[in-house]
Formats: C-alpha cells, sequence, structure tokens
C-alpha cells in the first residue's frame, strides 16, 4: 500500500486522536502559511473531516502577490518514480510518495473546493532546465456521482499556454472507468488518467514518463501541448497546485 494511504489510516491512532472537531486543523496549505509556516515541505491537513491527508505544501512568503501563499500540491511528477497508470480506486483516494510523486485523490480534491475557491497553478519544466506555468483563477471538482467534473476558468499565460481549458466540464477517466466522449477510452489510450474530452486530451499530466521528445509515442507522455507545440514532447516535471482565493 502506498505511504501515504497508509500513513492516512495509521495517524490517528498514533496520535490517539478523538477524531472530535478541531477549527485549527489546517484544511489546505493556505492555513498552513496562515499559521506561520514559511518553510515549504509535508504537512498533515484535513480536507475532509476529521481524517488527515499528507501533503507537500510549496510556501512562497516574498515575490509577487499572485505567488504568495500555501499552495497545495495535488499532482506532481519529477523523475518517474511513481506509476501513475492507475485504477480508478487509486485516483479517487491518492497515491504515490508525499516525498516526490503523488496524486493527492479526486475525493480529497473535491471535498477541499466544494465550499471554498481555489485558484490553480501548473508549473512545468523541461529536461533542459526550462520553465513555464500556467495559472487559472478558478479550480474546482464536482463529486464522485458527477465524475469529479473539472471547473477551470481564467487563464493567465505563464509562457506555458493553455492546455487545460480544453479539459474544462469533463467527468475523470481511468483504465476502468471511461467517463469521456471519445468512442474508445482515452486513459487506455494514452497510458494516463484525467480529465479526457472528446479528442482525449491536449494535456496529459498523469501519462507516462518519458525522457523527453520522443516521436515513437505519440501523446502517451507527460504532455502540456500548448507549451511545446508537440504531443510527443514529455516534461520532466509537471506539479499542479492548489491555493484559497480570499
Ligand atoms: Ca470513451
Amino acid at each position: 500500500m502506498e505511504m501515504m494511504v497508509f500513513l492516512t489510516a495509521l495517524l490517528p491512532v498514533l496520535l490517539g486522536c478523538d477524531c472530535g472537531h478541531d477549527v485549527d486543523r489546517p484544511v489546505d496549505c493556505s492555513d498552513v502559511y496562515k499559521s506561520g509556516q514559511t518553510v515549504s515541505g509535508i504537512y498533515s491537513i484535513y480536507s475532509a473531516a476529521d481524517i488527515p491527508v499528507w501533503v507537500y505544501c510549496q510556501i512562497i512568503s516574498d515575490g509577487k502577490d499572485e505567488d504568495k501563499g500555501g499552495w497545495t500540491v495535488i499532482q506532481r511528477r519529477v523523475d518517474g518514480s511513481v506509476n501513475f497508470y492507475q485504477p480508478w480506486n487509486h485516483y479517487k483516494r491518492g497515491f504515490g510518495n508525499v516525498e516526490s510523486e503523488y496524486w493527492l485523490g479526486l475525493e480529497n480534491m473535491y471535498q477541499m473546493t466544494r465550499n471554498r475557491k481555489y485558484m490553480l497553478r501548473v508549473d512545468l519544466e523541461d529536461f533542459t532546465g526550462r520553465k513555464g506555468f500556467a495559472l487559472y483563477s478558478s479550480f474546482s471538482l464536482g463529486c464522485e456521482t458527477d465524475g469529479y467534473k473539472l471547473q477551470i476558468s481564467g487563464f493567465k499565460d505563464g509562457g506555458a499556454g493553455d492546455s487545460l481549458s480544453y479539459h474544462n466540464a469533463q467527468k475523470f477517466t481511468t483504465l476502468d472507468k471511461d467517463q469521456d466522449s471519445y468512442d474508445k477510452n482515452c486513459a487506455k489510450m494514452f497510458l494516463g488518467a484525467f480529465w479526457y474530452s472528446a479528442g482525449c486530451h491536449t494535456a496529459n499530466p498523469n501519462g507516462v514518463y518519458l525522457w523527453g521528445d520522443d516521436s515513437t509515442h505519440h501523446a502517451i507522455g507527460a504532455v502540456w501541448q500548448s507549451w511545446k507545440n508537440n504531443f510527443s514532447f514529455s516534461l520532466k516535471s509537471i506539479s499542479m497546485k492548489i491555493r484559497r482565493v480570499t
């Protein structure tokens, strides 16, 4: 079992948690930042009820206002150490290693965003060290019975272009749960899992970790099409992070 899931189950036992409501519990990394933390790292948050979840908080305390705050990393690829070709239940609950590559889990993302407003930032890096990003001023998910439908808007370019708006209003599809409107299963076609659309994707952050540009493999990599204008260009790192909008 993945470490994150294991720790999530075990932590209340270790701490003797009485599972009562505690207003001091951070629901996200924005709360972690507000509590005075200035160092990025692994923190536990309580996105849903009383169950703690370990996440990586990227805390930015200086620079531009649009960057400042506590960003909750919901998805991260950095070195190919985790297999992201996973079934529905894993994408629902979350998997991976919070120290390196992980997926926070659709249910956690839904619980976080259902009653609060968030913005999304997607950071990208290629194998030569070039970086780009994309900002979306609004990010939320529908509930499970609505397929964890993606709702994003308010794109602002950070050099990488907009590869995510194409996925707006799409349900999430995994290898064992086809909720895309393409006639086949896009997760199986492109070896990932995502809010695939009628033409599958223009971004495949959960695709196969390939090592850069490889035209023998069309669109199965960790692709952000608008940055390189290339469906075969797989990135060194992709991370998706959200921050509460006040
Ligand atoms: Ca389909």
